[in-house]
C-alpha cells in the first residue's frame, strides 16, 4: 500500500422498497448500500452489487438523515470524515450480515439497468473499502468471474436464495474500448486465461494486470457524455458529476 490515504468514490446504491426484514423498521428512511470504487467512470456498466454472505455489516444513521450500510470498520472511518452528527461517533441502527442483504433490489447511478440486485461474492476483503462492491463485469475480471459463477451454477444461486431473474437477464455492457482487448476487456481476459471461477486467484491477478493498466492508459469511453474520450481524462469529471448529484461521496482510508 502507498504512504498516503487512498481516495475512493463511494457509490450510493439505493435500496428499494419493500425493505428486507432486517431493515424494515427503518420505514421511510432512504437506505444506501455504499460501494467503494476506484473507477467511477465504469458505473455505466454496473449489473449488480456484491456483498459477502458471512461478513458483518452495520446500517448507520448519518447527519443528513440517510442510512449507509457498510462494514463497522468503514463506518468508523466515515465518522471521521464529516458524515456523522459527532466526529468519531457513529449511530448503528441495525446490525446485519451479508446474508441479510442478499437479493435486495437497488437502483444505482449511470447504469442502464433500471433495477439491480445484491448478490454474493465470496472473495470480498474485510479490511478494504466498505465491504460492499459494485459489479462491473465488462471491465473487472473479479466481477465477471463472480457473475459467471452465479449464472452457470444453479445450486450456487439456490444456496444463497438468489432467483434466476436477479442474475440471468444481466450481461456485461460494453462501455470502454481497450486496444487489443476489445469492448469487454474483462471478458476477453477471462476467456484468454481460461479462468474457471472467482476462486482462481493467480489467474485473476494476471487478468487484472492485463486489463487495468491497458484500460487506464489506453481505454476510450464508448458511452455517455464523454463518449470518445480517454479514461484518464474523464475519471475526475465523472466523479464530480456523481458528487454534484449526491449519488456518490468521497471516502478515504
Ligand atoms: B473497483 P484497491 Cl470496473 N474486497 O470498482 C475486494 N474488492 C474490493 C473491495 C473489497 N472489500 N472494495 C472494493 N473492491 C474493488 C470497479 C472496478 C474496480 C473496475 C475495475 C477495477 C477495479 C467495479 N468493481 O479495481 O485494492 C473495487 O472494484 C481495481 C483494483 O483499493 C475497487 O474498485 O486497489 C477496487 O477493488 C479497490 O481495490
Amino acid at each position: 500500500e502507498g504512504v498516503g490515504p487512498q481516495e475512493y468514490t463511494l457509490i450510493k446504491m439505493k435500496v428499494l422498497q419493500p425493505y428486507p426484514s432486517k431493515l424494515s423498521k427503518l420505514g421511510n428512511k432512504l437506505i444506501y448500500l455504499v460501494a467503494a470504487t476506484l473507477r467511477p467512470e465504469t458505473m455505466y456498466g454496473q449489473t449488480n452489487c456484491w456483498v459477502r454472505p458471512d461478513m458483518k455489516y452495520v446500517a448507520i444513521a448519518l447527519k443528513s438523515g440517510d442510512i449507509f450500510v457498510c462494514t463497522e470498520r468503514a463506518a468508523r472511518n466515515i465518522s471521521y470524515q464529516g458524515f456523522t452528527e459527532v466526529e468519531g461517533k457513529f449511530n448503528v441502527v441495525v446490525e446485519l450480515t451479508g446474508q441479510d442483504l442478499l437479493g435486495v433490489a437497488l437502483t444505482a447511478p449511470l447504469t442502464s439497468y433500471e433495477k439491480i440486485y445484491a448478490l454474493p461474492m465470496l472473495t470480498i476483503k474485510e479490511d478494504k473499502g466498505t465491504g460492499v462492491v459494485t459489479s462491473v463485469p465488462s471491465d473487472s475480471p473479479d466481477d465477471y468471474a463472480a457473475l459467471v459463477d452465479l449464472k452457470k451454477k444453479q445450486p450456487f444461486r439456490e444456496k444463497y436464495g438468489i432467483t434466476d431473474e436477479m442474475v440471468l437477464p444481466y450481461e456485461p455492457v460494453p462501455i470502454i474500448e481497450v486496444p487489443e482487448l476489445g469492448n469487454l476487456s474483462a471478458v476477453t481476459a477471462y476467456n484468454k486465461l481460461k479462468i474457471q471461477s472467482q476462486n482462481d486467484k493467480d489467474k485473476l491477478i494476471e487478468a487484472k494486470e492485463l486489463v487495468y493498466l491497458k484500460g487506464f492508459y489506453d481505454g476510450i469511453m464508448l458511452v455517455g457524455e464523454y463518449k470518445g474520450k480517454k479514461i484518464q481524462d474523464v475519471k475526475k469529471s465523472l466523479q464530480k458529476y456523481l458528487l454534484d448529484r449526491n449519488e456518490a461521496v468521497v471516502y478515504y482510508e
